[in-house]
């Protein structure tokens, strides 16, 4: 029970990461309030989240609204402090990577990539951050970002500066938050198996490349990241700020 009674925010929780990191939340004692874009299919599956989050006794909350509007995380932290009672934890989570080269990249998906995984970002863990300094007690921030804010990809060119975007970010908010007790900190996942690769994935040759870099021989699962999540998010990791976390199995550092 590492989250014993913590109040946590999860966006883009429907399914992949945002999800195992929110049942693990839940399970380590954690109410949850669940972010999702409010699609059709993004409905069932969190109802489904929600039912096995109240089978562990827990309160979950979903919230459907754009990521990408900066009104959304004003609307998370709302839901979040007349259901749940307040704000301790916020994990930015929610992202897309419509895989496309750069030379014709439509502006709309570039400009839809950076809205989603930044820009709505940083309205999100501001107003997060606004509530924690008002609650008094601190509190724990931790952005998803990824390998790729360190690396970067030929068909993910508006996609790799938003990661990296996302990871200066949670460093200076490290040092603007600090003061409050409020840490920041970012994980980078490496290759995780989700819907957001799927496509990309599919070719065999690309999997096989992406396995074979990763010294632990597969491809993450969303689970990988729960863990490390709750860590940061909890007590234990008290000093801990500023941070960036590789979830990856290797992959970052295996050049040669
Ligand atoms: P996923 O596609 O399964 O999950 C993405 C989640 O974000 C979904 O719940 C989706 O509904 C939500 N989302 C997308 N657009 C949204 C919007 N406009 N408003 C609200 N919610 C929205 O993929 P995932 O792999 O679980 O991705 C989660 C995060 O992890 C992303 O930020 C992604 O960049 C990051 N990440 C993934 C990998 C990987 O290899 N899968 C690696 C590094 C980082
Ligand atoms: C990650 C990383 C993965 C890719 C996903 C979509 O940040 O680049 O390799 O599959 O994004």
């Amino acid at each position: 029970m590492l989250l014993k009674d913590k109040r946590v925010i999860v966006t883009g929780a429907s399914r992949g990461i945002g999800r195992a990191i929110a049942l693990e939340c839940a399970r380590q004692g954690a109410d949850v309030v669940i972010g999702h874009s409010g699609s059709e299919s993004s409905r069932a599956q969190v109802q489904a989240l929600v039912d096995e989050i109240e089978s562990l006794g827990r309160r979950a909350v979903e919230v459907g609204a754009d990521a990408a509007d900066p009104d959304t995380g004003d609307k998370l932290v709302e839901a979040a402090v007349e259901r749940i009672g307040g704000v301790d934890v916020f994990v930015n989570n929610a992202g897309i990577c419509p895989f496309h080269s750069f030379l014709d990249m439509p502006r709309e998906i570039y400009y839809r990539t950076v809205d989603t995984n930044l820009n709505g970002a940083y309205f999100a863990v501001q107003a997060a951050a606004r509530r924690m300094k008002e609650q008094g007690s601190g509190g724990s921030i931790i952005a998803v970002s990824s390998i790729s804010a360190l690396v970067g990809g030929g068909m993910q060119t508006h996609y790799t500066p938003t990661k990296a975007g996302l990871l200066s970010l949670m460093q200076s908010c490290a040092i603007a938050l600090g003061p409050y007790g409020i840490r920041c900190n970012a994980l980078l996942p490496g290759t995780i198996a989700t819907d957001i690769n799927q496509e990309d994935l599919a070719d065999e040759e690309k999997r096989a490349r992406m396995i074979g870099r990763t010294p632990l021989g597969r491809l993450g699962r969303p689970e990988d990241l729960a863990g490390p999540a709750v860590f940061l998010a909890s007590d234990m990791a008290g000093y801990v700020t500023g941070a960036a976390l590789l979830v990856d199995g290797g992959l970052f550092v295996n050049l040669q």
